[in-house]
């Protein structure tokens, strides 16, 4: 899965490239090709003529994805997933069943400063673990 996304984002890379490099545009394309357009954020964000390379440009839609799935899990949009939003998100619209007890393991073992609660970047060590 996660390789097939891989080659399908290269070989979109590879029809936008100029000289290695896409720019503003070519982004915009592909990631309107993956059915994931850039939000209102993200095109200001690259409206300074920057240009990214292949690893550049894959960095940016992971951490898009993670951002999209982040967004998602936390109900209360406050920025960071609390026990009761993993709760919510674990227990309604999937079919996988976690007792809150289990969720409140789970948000401790990826808590890296025991607040509590996970910021991104705990999240991220989550995915990519
Ligand atoms: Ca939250
Ligand atoms: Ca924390």
């Amino acid at each position: 899965m996660q390789e097939c996304e891989f080659a399908k984002c290269k070989a979109l890379f590879k029809n936008h490239e100029v000289d290695g490099l896409i720019d503003v545009n070519g982004i915009k394309l592909v990631t309107l090709a993956l059915e994931r357009p850039l939000t209102d954020e993200e095109n200001q964000e690259l409206q300074n003529g920057k240009t990214f390379d292949f690893g550049q440009f894959w960095k940016f839609l992971e951490k898009r994805k993670n951002m999209a799935t982040f967004r998602q899990l936390d109900r209360d949009r406050d920025g960071l997933i609390s026990v009761t939003d993993l709760h919510l998100a674990l227990c309604y619209g999937s079919d996988v069943r976690f007792t809150y007890d289990e969720i409140v393991s789970i948000v401790k073992r990826l808590d890296s400063d025991g607040d509590g609660f996970l910021s991104f970047q705990d999240f991220v060590k989550f995915l990519e673990a």
